[in-house]
């Protein structure tokens, strides 16, 4: 792979067997074209975030070393998404088979019509921080600083690590 890049991917799911879904998901990404796998963090289970009539959810991070660009990560990454059966609703923050998010990108700052780099809300969100510094604990995050200062202003509740 030309230029490589790491970048890292929030995986989530709350419908048709949770864990399932991640463990297929991750297998996906790994099989992608220029795309190699280089950590998984554990599985957590977390209260949702947003409307509260929804199951919990099982979250992960996973890195990995890409030549795609970040909109062709993204597309890849829906692809995947739609192969597992989500069906995009419209509902705002539904309760969803799979959602795959591109959260990191290197060190870009990326601000496009579909694709916002740093991931949005990454800062206040534990199951995205916390399973993140399982996997990269020295991680500076473009524009927001180190994850160890994130870490300290976010509180682990709501979480439980799955093993
Ligand atoms: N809540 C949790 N705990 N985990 C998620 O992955 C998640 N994803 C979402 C919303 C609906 C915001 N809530 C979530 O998109």
């Amino acid at each position: 792979m030309n230029h490589a890049i790491i970048a890292y991917i929030g995986l989530g799911s709350n419908l048709a067997e949770p864990i399932a879904q991640i463990h297929a998901a991750r297998a996906a990404i790994a099989q992608l074209h220029d795309v190699r796998e280089l950590a998984i963090s554990s599985l957590y289970q977390s209260v949702p975030m947003g409307p509260q009539d929804q199951p919990d959810y099982v979250n992960a991070v996973m890195s990995v070393q890409t030549s795609l660009t970040p909109m062709a990560l993204l597309r890849a990454l829906q692809a995947i998404e739609t192969d597992q059966g989500r069906i995009r609703t419209g509902e705002r923050w539904g309760a969803r088979t799979l959602d795959l998010d591109v959260l990191l990108y290197g060190d870009q700052i990326i601000d496009l019509p579909d694709l916002t780099v740093p991931h949005v809300g990454i800062s206040e969100r534990a199951f995205v921080l916390y399973p993140l510094f399982e996997i990269a604990p020295q991680l500076v995050i473009p524009s927001k600083g180190p994850l160890t200062d994130l870490l300290a202003h976010c509180p682990y509740s709501g979480l439980t690590r799955l093993d």
